[in-house]
């Protein structure tokens, strides 16, 4: 199991990238709805991002954007022109960028089978997230297509909504060694939508054989999700041994860490105190979306999104918290604004999976070389700007399409055309 290492899988963003204002309870994407977005720039903020990654962590990996506009979705919808826009906007959306809600996965040491098993999130509460399942499903198989070594399995059923890895947390001595799985869901009922089901998390739990007296099942305090945390890793992250969350993440906090702590006895908790930063501003900060990361000397790094070293509060706990004696001893702010202003941070932009890199399909992991391309494959055919009025425009649809063939083809991945 030596060979076991953490890698992050970024979403490319895609060219269709906009800002339609689709998820209700994600407070940044209805705060920007109808903002013109910039494609290119925010693809290059990603790639620029797992530059940064690679030369940190020594590995990378990356998915790439869905097939956009989905014409066969937008078939289903009838429109007529009676239709309200946000409908004409879900086939154009580049929401599977957002990789944390592709797949739950369970690394080897975990599972029964000792195979890496990955469940595709079926996104079932918004209809724009939705439709990603079927085209991600196909990706994850190529990309982990080793059978020796993982397992892609079906979604959950859609009666329960499943969010992925946004709702899944993982701690352990090392990467490499046996885990303890975390669930977090929400439970319906409130002014948003909790996405996450309980049953969901149970199935996946089951399905991937995980050790039952190591999986735990927390609710998600449904403050928080009032707040605008429609996903756990909005409230709170972990990494080996260490669990960074807010004091107001979960609906019984000193139960959830109880809990863990059970399964895990060596858990490491970081609590932010609400006096120090209210739930709101880590909320709008995104403090806690970040990339909590253990580096190649053992030590633990935060990845944060700029924001917060704009936020007064947020920085100043940063500070002393990278001053104190505790386990996260780096705060590295990152450019991810035009992920952010639709609600996907630092965190939501990649899927971890704990596997040998060399099982992974090769065209998928990140070189400097690969950067390179996809630097110049974005610059050369992605749409500078997309304007809310260009959603459904026949020449923007052909750029956009156009665009990520031009990605398949550099990269040399024509199963996914
Ligand atoms: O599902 N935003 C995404 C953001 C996902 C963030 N992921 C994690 N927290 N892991 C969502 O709400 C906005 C799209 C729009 O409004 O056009 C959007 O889908």
């Amino acid at each position: 199991m030596s060979d076991l290492k953490e890698i992050n899988f970024d979403g490319i963003v895609g060219p269709s990238h906009n800002y339609a204002g689709l998820s209700l309870g994600n407070i940044a994407s209805a705060s920007h709805k109808g903002d013109p977005s910039y494609p290119k720039a925010a693809a290059l903020q990603g790639v620029a991002k797992m530059r940064g990654n690679l030369a940190r962590l020594g590995v990378q990996g990356f998915l790439l954007p869905l097939p956009r506009p989905n014409t066969a979705l937008a078939r289903s919808l009838a429109y007529d022109g009676s239709e309200p826009a946000a409908l004409r906007a879900a086939p154009w959306s580049a929401s599977s960028m957002w990789t944390a809600n592709a797949a739950t996965v369970s690394p080897a040491p975990d599972t029964k089978d000792g195979k890496c098993h990955l469940t595709p999130a079926n996104l079932v509460t918004m209809l724009h997230r939705a439709q990603e399942w079927p085209d991600t499903k196909r990706m994850l198989e190529v990309a982990f297509g080793n059978r020796d070594h993982f397992t892609v399995h079906d979604i959950a059923p859609m009666t329960f909504g499943d969010e992925g890895a946004a709702n899944h947390m993982r701690f352990c001595e090392g990467h490499g060694s046996a885990g303890v799985e975390v669930f977090v869901y929400g439970r319906p009922g409130g002014r948003f939508p909790a996405r996450q089901h309980e049953q969901s998390s149970r199935l996946v739990a089951r399905r991937h054989g995980l050790d039952h007296t190591k999986c735990v099942f927390i609710e998600q305090n449904p403050a928080a999700i009032e707040a605008g945390a429609f996903h756990n890793d909005v409230v709170s992250v972990a990494n080996e041994r260490v669990l960074f969350a807010h004091a107001e993440a979960f609906a019984d906090q000193a139960g959830a860490y109880d809990a863990i702590r059970a399964a895990f006895p060596a858990l490491d908790v970081v609590e932010v105190p609400s006096e120090a930063v209210s739930i709101e501003e880590a909320i709008r900060t995104y403090l806690f979306n970040a990339q909590l990361v253990t580096q190649p000397d053992g030590s633990m790094a935060l990845i944060v999104p700029e924001e917060c070293r704009e936020s007064q509060s947020v920085w100043a706990y940063c500070e002393a918290m990278m001053a104190s004696n505790g386990p996260i001893r780096e705060v590295i702010p990152v450019d991810v604004r035009q992920s952010m202003a639709n609600g996907g941070g630092p965190a939501c932009l990649r899927l971890r999976v704990v596997c040998d890199p060399a099982n992974v399909d090769p065209r998928f992991m990140l070189d400097d070389a690969k950067a390179d391309l996809l630097e110049a494959t974005i610059s050369a055919h992605y749409p500078d700007q997309i304007d809310p009025a260009d959603i459904g425009n026949e020449t923007l649809a052909s750029s956009v399409i156009a665009a990520r063939k031009a990605l398949l083809d550099a990269l040399v991945i024509p199963e996914l055309s």
